[in-house]
């Protein structure tokens, strides 16, 4: 028998099998690398399950996404496997994502060749320079490949175009907590009956509403995966001068540098500076880029 994992907890996995969700747990050999990875099996690995109800192998993975749990921090993570989109949920407000965030996790999802687009949800909330910033920063995305929709999950016309991008596909979800990742596939789908939870005033952040990643099927096609909220996103066992391929309008130019092993900090003869200076590379983007080639050189 086949089935895709929904969900794991630690001591049990959920699994989608002939359209029945079954509590499964690990098999011999697979038992034994879970002492030594965290996640062995991940959400969306599609697996092989014995007669006797065991999970007994993973299927290849056509990709998977992985992180650390923060910068500094060695372990790394399985976040999902077999996804087709993986959708970045940002808001400007209540609480407010850094372009450094999105940014880092767009890096990773080039080094794994995942398609990535961004919702900047909760767009009620914003007014005159606000929302122009938000256009701003949708606009630039959008150019370099990343789709960028400005949407609120209370918007009808919003939820139905973001159900026609997730439809009959594998979508995940991350993002900071409080952003609306769990409200927003509540809006898309209301069979989920996901939990939501409300912004504290004090800190104007979310509560780590969600807490296990999960995957559900939606009822109008297609799965998504909802994640627990992240304060970091740490970039996987990159090397500084690999960082520069993995934004499209660096990887672009870079070529034309003088040098060409250019790292575009402070090198003369840069294209890359050049493009920052002329304006055809946002200054924000160029800003974050140094700072994750800064923040890896230990
Ligand atoms: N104004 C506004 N509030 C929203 C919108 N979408 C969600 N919210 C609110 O944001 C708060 C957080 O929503 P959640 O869906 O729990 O956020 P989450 O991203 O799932 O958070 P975690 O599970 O903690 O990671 C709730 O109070 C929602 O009602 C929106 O489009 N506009
Ligand atoms: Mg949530
Ligand atoms: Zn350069």
């Amino acid at each position: 028998m086949k089935g895709r994992v929904l969900k794991s907890t630690g001591s049990f996995y959920k699994v989608f099998v002939d359209d029945k969700i079954l509590d499964l747990k690990l098999g011999g050999r697979l038992r034994l690398e879970e002492l030594k990875h965290t996640n062995p099996v991940s959400v969306g690995d599609e697996v092989e399950i014995s007669e006797e109800g065991l999970i007994i192998d993973i299927l290849p993975r056509k990709n998977y996404l992985i992180r650390k749990s923060t910068n500094l921090s060695k372990q790394t993570h399985i976040v999902a496997s077999n996804i087709d989109q993986l959708w970045i949920v940002a808001t400007l407000k209540n609480p407010r994502t850094s372009t450094g965030f999105i940014n880092r996790i767009l890096v990773t999802a080039e080094a794994y060749a995942i398609p990535a687009g961004i919702l900047f949800n909760k767009k009620d909330l914003l007014q005159d320079d606000d929302l122009e910033d938000a256009q701003y920063l949708a606009d630039v995305f959008s150019s370099l490949g990343y789709p960028t929709y400005l949407i609120s999950s209370f918007d009808e016309k919003d939820i139905a175009f973001v159900r026609k991008q997730l439809k009959d596909k594998t979508s995940l979800f991350t993002g900071h907590s409080g952003v609306g990742k769990s409200s927003l596939l509540n809006a898309l789908d209301a069979s989920l009956k996901l939990r939501t939870g409300e912004i504290s005033k004090k800190f104007n952040k979310g509560k780590h509403t969600t807490t296990f990643a999960e995957m559900h099927r939606l009822s109008f096609g297609g799965y998504v995966i909802d994640t627990p909220g992240i304060k970091e996103f740490g970039l996987v066992n990159m090397d500084k001068t690999e960082i520069c391929s993995y934004f499209p309008e660096i990887l672009k130019i870079k070529s034309q540098c003088r040098f060409n092993n250019c790292l575009h900090i402070n090198e003369p003869g840069c294209a890359v500076i050049e493009a920052v200076e002329k304006g055809d590379i946002a200054g924000f983007r160029y800003l974050d880029y140094v700072n994750m080639v800064e923040s890896n050189e230990e």
